[in-house]
């Protein structure tokens, strides 16, 4: 017959990988050149994902604090390399996450260059993990836990013109010194590193957050993949037939 114990069945077939056993949280990455409307195409997935629980995980979260020497000649700073990331913590924070476990986010000023030293923000386990920031596809190890990788593509003028207005408005820097930073360090790191990650995206999506089309598309596509972890959980057997078919 057809019909196995879940546990036999799954042994070839990772997807429907025990059928009692906690579900995975589906992680989402977002990534793509700084102020190209990342931050805009996850909060609308969020929104339009209301019934789950989503929680956004911000790669700048991960900014190694600047100590004194390098605070001193902080226009010297590569903000735009990998390394100004703590990766290593980033990845472990992800993995929780997806084991289910909650996690202690840092919290990084932006104004100060440094890390909050006595607060974290809890995050909690969830049902999706959206994973953003400029450089979350460099590192394979992050790439990996990902189920979906989205790249959101947006013209370099609009988002330097954005990066301009959201410097000097939210993160108290003058005109001049977010253009020389841009020419110095933020361009160069967006053809050295950014835009090669690229190449590991899923899914592109042009003009960010006001793509409407591509944000409706994806959150379909979430929810088909959520669908069929509850249909797993409700109808175990259904997928026990299924998955010894596709063994
Ligand atoms: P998004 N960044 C700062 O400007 N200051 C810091 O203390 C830390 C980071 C910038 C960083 C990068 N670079 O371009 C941008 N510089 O934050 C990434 N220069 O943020 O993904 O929201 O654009
Ligand atoms: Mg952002």
């Amino acid at each position: 017959s057809g019909l196995r114990s879940p546990t036999a069945a799954s042994a070839s077939s990772s997807a429907f990988a025990d059928a009692n056993a906690p579900r995975q949280p589906f992680v989402i990455g977002v990534s793509g050149g700084t102020a190209s409307g990342k931050t805009t195409v996850c909060d609308m997935i969020i929104q339009q994902l209301h019934d789950h629980r989503v929680v956004l995980v911000n790669q700048d979260s991960f900014y190694r604090g600047l100590n004194t020497e390098e605070l001193k000649r902080v226009h010297e700073y590569n903000f735009d390399h990998p390394d100004a990331f703590d990766t290593e913590q980033l990845l472990e924070c992800v993995e929780k996450l997806k084991s289910g476990q909650s996690v202690q986010v840092p919290i990084y000023d932006f104004k100060q260059h440094r890390r909050s030293s006595d607060s974290f923000r809890q995050v909690n386990a969830s049902d999706v993990i959206i994973l953003e920031g400029i450089l979350v596809f460099h590192d394979q190890r992050v790439r990996n836990l990902m189920n979906m990788k989205i790249f959101v593509d947006t013209d370099a003028d609009v988002r330097l013109a954005r990066r301009i207005r959201r410097d000097t408005v939210e993160r108290g820097r003058d005109v001049n010194s977010v253009l020389e930073q841009y020419a110095k360090f933020v361009k160069p790191a967006f053809d050295d590193f950014v835009l090669p990650s690229k190449k590991y995206a899923d899914v592109i999506i042009p003009r960010g957050g006001d793509n409407h089309v591509a944000i409706d598309l994806i959150v379909q596509h979430i929810r088909t993949k959520l669908g069929e972890h509850d249909l797993c959980k409700i109808y175990p057997n259904v997928y026990v037939i299924q998955s010894t078919f596709q063994v």
